[in-house]
């Protein structure tokens, strides 16, 4: 990187804003990334996704060509300091852990060394800017390429053209290198021609509450894997010729959820067509080809399709659909399965394509992302394709790069890890067990580490959202898409709980403590946005009462992305991670805080299990009902008005959102929430999620956690043993486990 170095130091900054000097410092990075790019092996994997949460690459990508160190010297000398990029906007193609995951597998890939090519949506507008006007959400659009996108190569000449029944798309490809052992590339494509054409990728995630919505998104999920497949399909041609019996020798893919599974109706269609291959052939190469992986057993987060839809704009890929549905249901019946578990498990039903079906029967490989999530598929959601198709199932449990959430987020913690156990946990191959066994000669160390990380968290809220937070204040966060099953409700009972028991003293010596919140609800999902009102509304309250803000704070952040997620992540002491047991499928956002060394609070669900597992329940507040016991509550009618009727602190707490205590100014937001709880609605019973039958063990928890802070050294050694013991988190080890099972790279 001599060269890059020698570049930069010729550079003229005289004059120069920080948006033209990143451009400048970019593009001669890529420069030198030109002759890196790796060449495609004979076998590599695929990643297709229709969303990477990648947030900012300029950092990220000077850390890994190993030149950040000396481009902040560089860049001091010449009197600018290097965290004047921090106003380039994230690239935010993602909603949440999906797309995050995908950002992440790929660059543990590339620093394995690994072939995987992701392919994806170069969406103009990524996710929505969030903006906080009187405790609610403002949507506004996310113009990220505004500054120009120079992370981006564009290929004029490998653009393709993508049909449907009613006109034609070009999609044009971007390549971003993904740096590490490999480069390799993320191709993300636009689609061009038309208006209509342009408006594929024009947003992520368009509304689908009408028909012209859905018809949007089932356009881009045709457009981005249509482009892919075309490519792949090609390029097997011009390098192995047209028999296309070892196309699954050279091509595994990986389908992110069902978004991208029409993709294997696109395969079929185009051997079909394009290339003389009989038809069930080419579905046997499409098996071959395939795997799939599960991210929500949520139902209303399961993709199922018009069939009058698909036919309408894609009528070939509809007949495909349904002669695969129809070849399932001669095997299945062949196999001996019933009505009813065929009914369960086809393809097609009641005039809908029901895609994760689909993909359970065309994948080889198909995976939960979560020990505890792999056994609710195996024994609730795939059942029945588990008892006909066991050797399909497997586990992959999640992880995160250490690169960006530990590296380049938080130095300060490498260094220490560095200096106590070596630096070869740097290494994609190795990890930081190294410090099993060293973390109680270090805790002083470490809590030196976490209050500088608190200290610049802090200093980053009071510039973004106004509000001081006194130093070596506790810090409980809660950060992640806002949902109804991630519980961001049950945190704000209590919260209020707290306050309650602040006021009338009947708990003293609390440990001073902020809450930080972090989320952006669905522009269209009433409730959760309700709830981020519910939220800021606390937070006025606490804030402002003077008798009790020199102990309890709440802060809920504006526009939380990756970027925000690097600053909060290192400078939390408590992760809150607190879904109904059985909803999350995994979770990163845990594994994330438990590499910083914070503690998880949270309930037995997803990957927190696992977390468990591997740091020792003692060095974590586990409480609130499991799997089980949410499964025995659901069969035993279970009465959230009966818990209510006994606990007068949850009284006081739910009625607040009815008995004037705060004001959701007159939308009635508030009173339908509160019937959440206890009536219920058309569609559900009351608190589904259980938010009040785990509530008085949430509050003890975070009472426990708050008395054992102020221990000192004995929670500083439990924050610490969760980053020792954190490497099974690292997505390098997920990938592994891809590229040996499922992928053979
Ligand atoms: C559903 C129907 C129609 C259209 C879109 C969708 C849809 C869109 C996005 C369904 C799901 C998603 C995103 C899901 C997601 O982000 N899941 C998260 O995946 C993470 C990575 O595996 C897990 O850690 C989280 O637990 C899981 O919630």
């Amino acid at each position: 990187m001599k060269k890059f170095e020698e570049e930069l130091q010729k550079l003229n900054v005289d004059n120069k804003d920080a948006i033209t000097l990143y451009r400048e410092i970019s593009e001669l990075a890529m420069d030198s990334l030109r002759e890196r790019i790796s060449p495609p092996a004979e076998r590599n994997a695929y990643y297709l996704s229709i969303e990477y949460l990648l947030g900012r690459s300029f950092y990220n990508n000077l850390m890994e060509l190993g030149v950040l160190d000396s481009t902040k010297r560089i860049l001091a000398e010449k009197g600018i300091d290097i965290n004047v990029f921090e106003e380039i906007e994230d690239a935010a193609l993602g909603n949440g852990g999906l797309g995050r995951l995908a950002a992440c597998f790929l660059d543990s890939a590339a620093a394995l060394g690994l072939p995987l090519y992701g392919y994806g949506i170069r969406y103009k507008y990524g996710l929505f800017k969030q903006k906080l006007e009187d405790g609610r959400q403002i949507e506004l659009p996310d113009d990220w390429q505004r500054y120009g996108d120079p992370w981006s190569v564009r290929r004029e000449n490998e653009k393709r053209v993508v049909e449907f029944a009613d006109f034609s798309v070009t999609a044009v490809p971007y390549d971003i290198p993904v740096i590490g052992k490999r480069v390799n590339t993320l191709r993300l494509f636009q689609a061009e021609g038309s208006d209509e054409a342009k408006k594929i990728s024009e947003w992520l995630y368009p509304p689908d509450d009408t028909e012209e919505g859905k018809l949007l998104r089932l356009r881009q999920e045709y457009f981005f894997s249509a482009a892919a497949i075309g490519e792949l399909a090609e390029r097997h041609a011009a390098r192995y010729g047209k028999n296309f019996d070892a196309f699954p020798q050279h091509n595994a893919l990986q389908l992110n959820d069902t978004h991208p599974v029409i993709a294997v109706a696109e395969l079929i269609r185009l051997l079909t067509e394009k290339y003389g291959v009989p038809f069930k052939n080419a579905v046997n190469i499409a098996k071959a080809s395939f795997n799939y992986t599960n991210h929500t057993v949520l139902p209303e987060a399961l993709e199922c399709w018009n069939e009058s839809l698909v036919k309408k704009i894609l009528p070939k890929i509809a007949d495909i659909i349904e002669r695969l549905n129809k070849i399932q249901e001669k095997e299945l019946k062949a196999l001996g399965c019933t009505k009813e578990e065929i009914a369960d498990m086809a393809i097609y039903r009641n005039g809908t394509f029901a895609m994760a079906n689909l993909a359970v029967y065309m994948s080889s490989a198909v995976n939960g992302v979560a020990a505890l999530h792999t056994e609710i598929l195996k024994n609730g959601l795939f059942r029945n394709a588990y008892r006909v198709f066991p050797d399909k199932f497997r586990n992959k449990t999640n992880g995160v790069t250490k690169r960006r959430w530990l590296m380049l987020c938080n130095p300060e913690l490498a260094d220490l890890i560095d200096k106590t156990a070596g630096k070869e946990w740097r290494d994609a191959d190795s990890d930081y067990s190294a410090l099993i066994g060293k973390t109680d000669g270090i805790t002083k160390e470490f809590t030196e580490v976490k209050s500088e990380k608190k200290r610049q968290l802090f200093n980053h809220i009071a510039k973004h959202e106004g509000i001081t937070i006194p130093n070596g204040f506790l810090v409980y966060a809660q950060v992640k898409r806002l949902h109804e099953y991630k519980r961001q409700f049950m945190t704000a009972f209590a919260i209020y709980e707290l306050y309650v028991m602040l006021k009338n003293k009947s708990i003293t010596n609390f440990y001073p403590s902020v809450f930080i919140f972090g989320a952006k609800s669905a522009p269209s999902y009433r409730r959760a946005k309700a709830i981020i009102k519910f939220i800021n509304e606390i937070a006025s309250l606490v804030n402002n009462d003077p008798e009790v803000s020199d102990k309890l704070k709440v802060v809920f952040v504006q526009n939380y992305n990756v970027s925000y997620a690097e600053k909060i992540v290192p400078g939390t002491d408590v992760s809150l991670q607190v879904s109904t047991a059985g909803l999350e499928a995994s979770g990163t956002g845990n594994m994330k805080f438990m590499m910083n060394g914070a503690v998880t609070c949270g309930t037995m669900d997803g990957a927190n299990v696992e977390i468990v597992e591997h740091a020792g329940r003692e060095n974590n507040y586990i409480f609130g009902a499991t799997v089980q016991e949410i499964e025995a509550l659901k069969n035993g009618g279970y009465n959230p008005n009966a818990v209510l009727a006994e606990n007068e602190l949850h009284r006081k707490a739910v009625e607040s959102l009815v008995d004037g205590s705060f004001s959701d100014g007159g939308t009635g937001e508030f009173k339908e929430l509160y019937n959440s709880l206890t009536v219920g609605a058309s569609w559900h019973k009351p608190d589904q999620y259980y938010i009040l039958n785990d509530l008085e063990s949430y509050v003890n928890a975070l009472l426990a956690i708050n008395r054992d802070y102020a221990e000192g050294k004995v929670f500083a050694r439990k924050q610490l043993e969760n980053v020792a013991r954190s490497s099974y988190f690292s997505s390098d080890r997920t990938i592994k486990e891809y590229a040996q099972d499922i992928w053979h790279i």
